[in-house]
């Protein structure tokens, strides 16, 4: 088991934080190896998650009290697992978990108009349930659980989880299907109202790669503007994976995506492929809002480590007015 498998089966044991790079990239054998999949569903797990308040005005999920991040955990399924959470809400007023995507009865809702929220102090257990695709009696086709999704506060601030949104109450959630290709490192991405992962204008997020690595980027919006999400450098496919199937895939072939509010999709990419190390941004495409800070950098590292023409300690590029009064 190599450090990436040991990554991928603690993370819903709760050591390991939202982003996955760290250990991941650096004990990759990147795109020259041969791929991993993942085993197959069916298993049923159980995490803790937290709900708190961080001491700047923010709001997190976490999987141990006191550290909560914003993007939340990442959660990853596959098809056919089904997972508990016990929700411990220990913050001052009411939150819940709402997911986007998966199986769910109704008290695992997450509304207060189902009662399925958790009071200050309180735990509760919602149960998300995934499944394979496969063909109906009346012999139509049903999709599986697969794909790029999230989960969310639904109670806080309103009774669509208003203000929890907007404070940091999100998070990714990966379901994956027997076959798919594991990445070496998983990011995400969120564009909240006019924020990248409710962090200040013009600083990150930053992701770092070794060229060569399989990076896997999950992208979700919030709040009210819509955005449209652009990498530099480079592609993927418009399709569940974000990977093209063969030759005869007919998905198109994207740099630059429209997202709405509550919009997830995720693609994978191999670091500098074709293109070479660089700090390779992403952006908003909306002008103004790229020029108002929503602006990060994928910064992919030559294998010594370095990355050409980059000096962390300079202003971001945006960060420059464009006019001086
Ligand atoms: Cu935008």
């Amino acid at each position: 088991m190599d450090r990436r498998d040991f990554n991928r089966r603690v993370l819903l044991g709760g050591a390991v934080a939202a982003t996955s790079l760290s250990a991941a990239s650096e004990a990759a054998a990147g795109s020259t190896g041969p791929v991993r999949t993942p085993p197959d569903g069916g298993r049923v797990r159980r995490i803790k998650l937290y709900a708190e308040a961080l001491a700047d005005g923010r709001m997190g999920y976490g999987l141990e009290k006191g550290a909560a991040t914003v993007p939340g955990p990442l959660i990853e399924l596959n098809e056919g697992d089904t997972l508990h959470i016990e929700l411990e809400n220990t913050m001052d007023v009411p939150a819940s978990l709402h997911v986007h995507g998966l199986d769910y009865e109704i008290s695992s809702d997450g509304t207060r108009a189902s009662g399925s929220d958790v009071a200050p102090g309180a735990t509760r257990t919602y149960t998300w349930r995934t499944h394979t695709p496969g063909r109906r009696e009346d012999g139509t086709w049903r999709a599986g659980s697969a794909g790029y999704w999230h989960y969310h506060d639904h109670v806080v601030g309103t009774e669509h989880g208003t203000e929890g949104i907007l404070k940091g109450l999100y998070g990714p959630v990966i379901v994956r299907r027997r076959g798919d290709v594991l990445p070496d490192a998983t990011h995400t991405i969120v564009f909240n109202g006019l924020t990248i992962n409710n962090r200040p204008a013009h600083e990150g997020p930053h992701f770092e790669a070794t060229v060569g690595d399989r990076v896997e980027f999950v992208m979700i919006t919030h709040g009210a503007p819509y955005h449209t999400f652009h990498l530099h450098g480079h592609r993927w496919a418009d399709n569940r994976t974000g990977l093209l199937a063969g030759p005869h895939d007919p998905s198109r072939v994207i740099d630059n995506k429209i997202v709405g509010p509550a919009d997830s999709f995720g693609f994978q990419v191999i670091a500098g492929e074709g293109v070479g190390a660089g700090a390779w941004m992403y952006h908003c495409h909306v002008q103004s809002h790229a020029d108002m800070g929503m602006v990060g950098l994928f910064l992919v590292k030559e294998p010594d480590g370095t990355v050409p023409g980059y000096d962390p300690h300079a202003p971001h590029p945006s960060h420059e007015p464009l006019h001086k009064h």
